[in-house]
């Protein structure tokens, strides 16, 4: 039994030290990066027993993702795959600066993970879970993982007191908007809570209108018990049994901005999990991705503490 299950692909992220451009450095920083550990990471630190799901090749990069994960407090339930035959994902990352963006390279076609099929996952410890997450950068990796995330999803739902969390994550290197489309609305009758960017609700799910408007539209019709639309800058709205909460985002000076939409979810869930509500959940969670902002790397490495003070301390408050 455990709070928080969650299954996806990690890659090794490869990026230059600061300042530094992919095309010239001679040095890059490894590190594990990967949305669904990324909220595992996060939802560990601040107190929850959180579990990863993955496949990874039986090699020292595959146990190198293990350890670092471990490291945080995150139990891992992997797939060991045949070093020969598979591989690890990896990803190649210049974070942007004003004015360049950041340039992002995937080399992980063919990933070990691609090939994981549901028999080779336990259904029963996600059966047995309260919370399971996933994102939609799973089901686009491989048809084989598109039902993969189908079956691991109805394994969640048969869970007598799981709540299924599904973050669109929608990313333009892995399909079309049309295919991102047509794969969500086929999971969505599956998943209780989806956590959503408004810029993909609206590019997407092709949806108009103000956020609690989006987030109602969604709700009513795919019958989500809770909607959380990120807004960037702007904020986080939740709707939650036809109650809106708004969260205006908490100062940060930046370092290093991926992985803080998983960081505000790993922050959300954990909240949630040790009971507090939807609002305080959107605040510890809008806390929580301020702190990853400043901090180099994928990983949340925060404390409940510094959480905490985030929401006492700074500017940024709730407004309800
Ligand atoms: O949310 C952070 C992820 O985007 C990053 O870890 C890389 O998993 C990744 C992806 O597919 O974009």
């Amino acid at each position: 039994m455990s709070d928080l299950v969650t299954f996806g692909e990690t890659m090794l992220r490869l990026s230059p030290p600061h300042g530094e451009r992919l095309e010239r450095t001679r040095t890059l920083d490894v590190q594990a990066g990967g949305a669904e550990s990324n909220v595992a990471v996060a939802a560990a630190r601040l107190g929850v027993d959180a579990v990863w799901l993955s496949k990874l090749p039986d090699s020292s990069l595959g146990r190198r993702v293990v350890s670092e994960l471990r490291s945080h407090g995150v139990r891992t339930g992997i797939v060991w795959d045949d070093p020969a035959e598979s591989r690890i994902g990896t990803y190649y990352l210049e974070p942007g600066t004003e004015p360049r963006g950041t340039d992002v390279i995937y080399d992980r076609a063919d990933a070990a993970v691609t090939t994981t099929v549901p028999e080779e996952l336990p259904l029963g410890a996600i059966r047995n879970s309260d919370v399971f997450y996933t994102s939609g950068i799973t089901p686009a990796l491989s048809e084989t993982l598109a039902a993969t995330t189908e079956r691991v999803l109805a394994a969640a739902q048969d869970g007598e007191s799981t709540t299924t969390v599904f973050d669109l994550n929608y990313r333009s290197k892995l399909w079309s908007p049309a295919e991102a489309r047509e794969e969500f609305e086929s999971l969505f009758p599956a998943i209780d809570v989806l956590v959503a960017a408004e810029r993909d609700v609206r590019s997407v799910l092709e949806r108009e209108g103000d956020a609690p408007e989006l987030a109602r539209g969604l709700a009513d019709d795919f019958g989500f018990e809770t909607v959380v639309v990120t807004r960037g800058e702007n904020g986080s709205v939740a709707l939650n049994e036809g109650q809106v909460f708004e969260q205006d985002v908490y100062r940060a000076e930046t370092v290093d901005a991926i992985g803080t939409g998983d960081a505000f979810v790993g922050g959300f869930l954990a909240k949630r999990l040790h009971g507090g509500g939807v609002g305080e959940a959107l605040e510890y969670g809008s806390a929580a991705a301020s702190l990853k902002r400043t901090i180099n790397g994928d990983l949340a490495v925060i404390s409940p503490e510094e959480v905490d003070a985030v929401v006492e301390h700074e500017a940024g408050g709730i407004s309800r």
